[in-house]
């Protein structure tokens, strides 16, 4: 019998090429997110190309209520749940803390922190059950070094660390691994979402860089899954070839030739 894997915010970017990844191995894929038409037309693709089983959710993660109806509907569709991939999340804004939108803020929280924990608490308990299962959590190089003007959003990806750390610990006795992925400047929506809608500043952030794809997080979750049972990725950090943190990188024009020109 296939596995199957529950991808939250696939509509796009990481969430997207992740399920394209694991549909190509045969894995029975659910998808969430809150845009119908994505969800629809994503499923065919998967469908058509891979030849799998796809289930999609239409939820908002930060609904409590709807994720747990979501999660219970998905319980009578499929018997087990083999990997959860926590992804769904966003930036809002950028702007310093004593200038900061609290709207923005308290979206990040309920997305990034709030929206993950309503998921992993009704994966959780199944995955328990099973004594068997995979979280993924995304996080972000943001999580392991503040940058300025990230303030809330960075505080998001640290709560997600010091959640991934705690879910290992609590989960070891169940055969659960726990994973964080912690990406740098990836090109998906991300930024047209962080900048709400402004094109050209979104554009601006990849400017003479090459960022990493959508498709580079798929293969590393894809590695971190696909490993032997007695072997677990605790935590995995992973930026272009030209980021060196949160707040230092170069541009490639900048980039040394041969001979150190
Ligand atoms: P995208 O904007 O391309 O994708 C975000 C996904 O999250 C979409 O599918 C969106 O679906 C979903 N989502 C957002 N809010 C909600 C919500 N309230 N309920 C349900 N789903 C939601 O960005 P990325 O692929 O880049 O982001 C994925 C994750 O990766 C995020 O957690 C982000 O913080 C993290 N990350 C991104 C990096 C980057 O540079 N791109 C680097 C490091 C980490 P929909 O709108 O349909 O609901
Ligand atoms: C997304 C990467 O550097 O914009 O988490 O925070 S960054």
């Amino acid at each position: 019998m296939s596995k199957t894997i529950l991808i939250t915010g696939a509509t796009s970017g990481f969430g997207k090429a992740i399920a394209h990844r694991f549909a190509k191995e045969g894995y029975t894929i659910c998808l969430t997110g809150r845009r119908t038409d994505r969800l629809k037309e994503i499923s065919q693709e998967l469908k058509d190309q891979y030849g799998v089983m796809v289930y999609g959710l239409a939820f908002d993660v930060r609904v409590r209520a709807q994720v747990e109806a979501a999660i219970a509907k998905l319980k009578t569709l499929v018997t087990s749940i083999d990997i959860l991939v926590n992804n769904a999340g966003l930036a809002s804004g950028l702007s310093t803390i004593d200038e900061g939108d609290v709207d923005d803020w308290e979206l990040m929280i309920d997305t990034n922190l709030k929206g993950l924990l309503y998921v992993t608490r009704q994966i959780a308990p199944l995955m328990r059950e099973q004594a068997s299962g995979h979280i993924i959590n995304i996080g972000s190089t943001a999580g392991k070094q503040v940058y300025k003007n990230g303030n809330v959003y960075c505080a998001t990806k640290y709560a997600v660390d010091a959640l991934n750390q705690a879910m290992r610990i609590d989960l070891l006795p169940y055969g659960i691994k726990v994973t964080a992925i912690n990406p740098g400047m990836a090109e998906t929506e991300f930024s047209l979402v962080r900048f709400k809608g402004d094109e050209e500043r979104a554009k601006n952030v990849y400017n003479d860089i090459k960022p990493l794809r959508p498709e580079d997080i798929a293969d590393i979750a894809w590695y971190c899954a696909s490993l032997p049972p007695h072997v677990c990725i605790n935590d995995l950090t992973v930026t272009c070839l030209t980021q060196a943190s949160s707040f230092y990188s170069i541009k490639e024009s900048e980039r040394k030739k041969p001979g150190g020109v």
